[in-house]
């Protein structure tokens, strides 16, 4: 592969073959896509290495149905009952019942060839006033999946917090309350003397950023929380917990692989317009820098968006050093490319992002540029800081509009983005990244978020009315490009 990539070897890379499909998104674009059924990738499994883990990635509130098992209610129970939070008026208290369905979406998993399974935590099963007194149904659940998943030869890979906080701790202030340290080292106390000893990888957060951001900034997420207020100390105790989180794992389960993980986005500016270019910082100090860089020992990202200096409001004596963690891994979670530019409104940012569909690129359903050339650069971007050992690509995936005919799901444009994405990975390993794997998002459909059930990210397909599962024809390229030796 050539070293340097154009922006014509990125088309070429997304559209290498002749059958190429055009087919309209729902936003009225045309696309352009490789019809990879018909042709295979310019690589196979084994460019990646023998020890390359294959995964996919669920999170508890997402598909596990949360009205069964005795768990407490937490912020996204509330929210999603709240009218007018989510756009579809759906909630996920019975979502793709991954409680009772586990088995069958783990068979699914191995039948798709993969070998490692990454799922969440709910805090409030297990402990459902979110500290206190433990729901023994909700403890058990979790060593029924573990234990079902080494059955079947896949590795659990557990993250501690995907954004469900306890409702009962929302109540005494969620992530605004320092105590929240507290309470959140003392979760991660049980989980992992619970399960430490049959499970090795773990993940502390996911994306801190959405739940300070959407949750406590934008109020777009659960708990629906906003202004710069909230959103500051929120910001520094996801920090602070971040690496608490750490360092109790690593007390209580030996030779742990302990990584925590983050939303990222490469940004571009929209010109090359030194304010433009300014903004497209500013926006990469909050998307990519906010949380990693305390982590590693740098700080807040203050330089670039000075407005964070008010986070010192929320410090005590030696933050600093209690903000470090040493990762055995950084999880890299991406979708997609941003575009910025300078704008006076929002105050504090002073930057706003240019929507995909206004710059005639190719986008998933929900606006997002799909781009695997930005996908390359946020993970060189990640791969560059010095104290950053590991990378695992914790979530990557698309979704598109799926229509299930007679039991089957043709889904070209998502294969050819993993294709395509899978291609910018190898091409940024190849040249030196450190990346021990790759979870799919998602292995089923799922409940997302704000945005309800309609958008679907999974490799099987969830028939809501019936929660049938069906394999896509995604699902299909997975297990035959794992099945590969060679
Ligand atoms: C996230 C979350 C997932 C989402 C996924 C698709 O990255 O936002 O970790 O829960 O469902 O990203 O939007």
């Amino acid at each position: 592969m050539p070293s340097t990539y154009s922006r014509r070897d990125w088309l070429r890379l997304s559209l290498s073959s002749a059958a190429a499909l055009k087919l309209a998104d729902l936003t009225g674009n045309v696309l352009l896509w490789k019809s990879s059924l018909f042709s295979s990738p310019g690589f196979n499994k084994a460019d990646f290495g023998t020890h390359f883990v294959w995964g996919t990635a669920c999170a508890a509130y997402q598909v596990e149905g949360a009205k069964y098992g005795g768990k407490g209610k937490d912020v996204w129970d509330t929210f999603t009952h709240t009218p007018g939070k989510i756009k579809t008026g759906e909630n996920g208290d019975v979502a793709c019942d991954f409680y009772h369905r586990y088995a069958e979406d783990l068979e699914l998993l191995r039948q798709m060839n993969f070998k490692a399974f990454r799922f969440s935590i709910a805090w409030a099963r297990l402990l459902p006033k979110g500290t206190g007194e433990i729901n023994r149904e909700g403890i058990d659940f979790y060593h029924r999946v573990i234990d079902t998943c080494l059955s079947k030869g896949i590795t659990p890979w557990i993250t501690l917090f995907h954004w469900d906080l306890p409702q009962a701790l929302e109540d005494k202030g969620g992530f605004t309350n320092r105590e929240v340290v507290k309470w959140f080292s003392d979760y991660v106390d049980l989980c992992t003397k619970e399960y430490g000893d049959k499970v090795k990888n773990w993940m502390v957060l996911n994306e801190p950023l959405a739940v300070a951001g959407a949750g406590y900034m934008l109020g777009e997420f659960a708990p629906g929380r906003k202004g710069i207020k909230n959103f500051l100390p929120a910001v520094h105790h996801l920090t602070l917990c971040q690496a608490e989180g750490g360092r109790v794992i690593r007390r209580n389960v030996p030779q742990a692989n302990i990584g925590t993980t983050f939303s990222c986005t490469y940004v571009d500016p929209v010109d090359d317009q030194p304010k433009n270019v300014r903004a497209a910082r500013r926006v990469d100090a909050v998307m990519n820098r906010l949380f990693i860089e305390p982590a590693l020992g740098m700080g807040y990202p203050v330089d670039d968006l000075p407005a964070l200096r008010h986070l010192k409001k929320y410090f005590q004596p030696g933050d600093e050093e209690k903000m470090i963690f040493d990762f055995d891994f950084i999880g890299v979670q991406n979708y997609f490319r941003t575009v910025a530019r300078k704008s006076l409104f929002p105050p504090f940012l002073w930057a706003k992002e240019i929507p995909a569909n206004q710059r005639g690129v190719p986008v998933n359903e929900m606006n997002g540029e799909v781009s695997p050339e930005g996908f390359y650069k946020i993970i060189k971007q990640f791969a560059a800081y010095k104290g950053v050992k590991r990378i695992v690509i914790t979530e990557n995936g698309a979704c598109f509009p799926d229509k299930l005919e007679n039991g089957q799901v043709h889904d070209p444009q998502r294969t050819a983005y993993f294709e395509a994405y899978l291609g910018a990975l190898l091409k940024a390993m190849q040249e030196g990244a450190k990346i021990d794997g790759y979870f799919v998002w998602s292995l089923t459909d799922n409940f997302e978020w704000n945005d309800g059930f309609r958008p679907r990210f999974g490799l099987i397909y969830v028939d809501y009315p019936t929660l049938n599962r069906y394999m896509k024809d995604s699902g299909k390229w997975f297990r035959d490009f794992l099945k590969q030796n060679h």
